[in-house]
């Protein structure tokens, strides 16, 4: 029996993303193709063994599977409105990061042009690709999916989340918020000592310990929340509250300012307000007035 045919992937966007991703084709021994607006940012890959292609068609022309790894909504179209024609049966794979809203855009606008089509998240840096930690996140046609499985978790890990073109970046945007509002908190808290002469890279090394250990209670803190019971408190919301404003007026006190802080105090004294002060302090959660499920 003969070995498989290694699928022929292009890559579309060699910035720090597209590099890495492509990078991980080649050295996987994929027959991979690089393109990118601005020319000459391909030289390492051509030298690792990829093929540089002089336009976005000649890079499409001849592929199983391409990946658009670009700026932003916008860039995608730039690039791909142009190659429609040579992209029909072709899979197409969009790691660009797109709103969910743009994704569905994306979808409907490939299956009018007869384009297999699964968008996709990234949850790793340029450097974690291919390596254990990378996590991809995709939505949209499973048989893309299914298709190239294999390849594309030379990337990292791989999960479908379903056909809905969208939900894949809905996951992405919402660890993302996790990630940007934690990182607010550390900045604000860094503000804080900053009053009392600490470093911020000592209260990083503080925080690291600290923050890691809440982080895993976030499971059971969802499952809290999925039951939608806060009668039986893990903290009551009135505990929260004098916390809050604990921190709020030590923040005061510090000079710093609450632009971080404030909107958590508003979220607390908002159900606390509505009467749910002994209730467990996730009822935060009904303040950000979620869809009823
Ligand atoms: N870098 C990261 O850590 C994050 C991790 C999570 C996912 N993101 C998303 O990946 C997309 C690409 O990110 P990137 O890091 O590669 O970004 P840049 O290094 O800035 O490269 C951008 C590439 O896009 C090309 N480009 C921009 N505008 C256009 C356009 N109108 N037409 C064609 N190509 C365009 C740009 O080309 P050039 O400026 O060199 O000509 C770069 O190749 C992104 O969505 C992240 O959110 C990465």
């Amino acid at each position: 029996m003969g070995q498989p045919v290694p699928t022929r992937v292009t890559v579309l966007g060699l910035g720090a993303m597209g590099s890495a991703l492509a990078a991980a084709f080649v050295k996987a021994g994929h027959p991979t193709t690089v393109w990118n607006r601005t020319p000459g940012k391909d030289a390492e890959l051509i030298a690792a063994g990829a093929l540089g292609a002089e336009s976005a068609e000649t890079a499409v022309a001849g592929a199983d599977l391409i990946i658009a790894c670009l700026f932003d909504h916008a860039s995608v179209h730039e690039t791909l409105d142009p190659v429609t024609g040579i992209l029909t049966g072709r899979d197409l794979v969009n790691l660009t990061s797109t709103e969910p809203a743009g994704a569905h855009e994306l979808a409907d606008w490939a299956a009018q042009h007869g384009i297999p089509f699964l968008d996709g998240g990234i949850m790793a840096t340029p450097p974690m690709i291919g390596q254990p930690g990378s996590a991809l996140l995709y939505s949209g046609s499973e048989e893309v999916f299914d298709r190239h499985r294999q390849t594309l978790e030379l990337l990292g890990s791989a999960e479908y989340f379903g056909a809905e073109p969208s939900k894949a970046s809905l996951v992405d945007f919402a660890l993302l918020s996790g990630m940007y509002v934690m990182f607010s908190g550390f900045y604000h808290g860094a503000a804080m000592v900053r009053s009392a002469g600490m470093s911020a890279a000592e209260f990083g090394r503080r925080a690291e310990g600290w923050l890691g250990a809440v982080l895993s209670t976030l499971p059971a803190t969802g499952e809290r929340i999925d039951s939608g019971d806060y009668s039986v408190p893990f903290q009551t919301l009135d505990f929260t509250k004098a916390a809050v404003d604990a921190i709020v007026s030590a923040s005061r006190d510090a000079g710093v300012d609450l632009d971080i802080v404030g909107p958590v105090k508003n979220l607390v004294d908002r159900q606390v307000a509505a009467g749910y002060g002994h209730e467990s302090s996730e009822r935060m959660f009904e303040s950000l007035h979620p869809p009823v499920r």
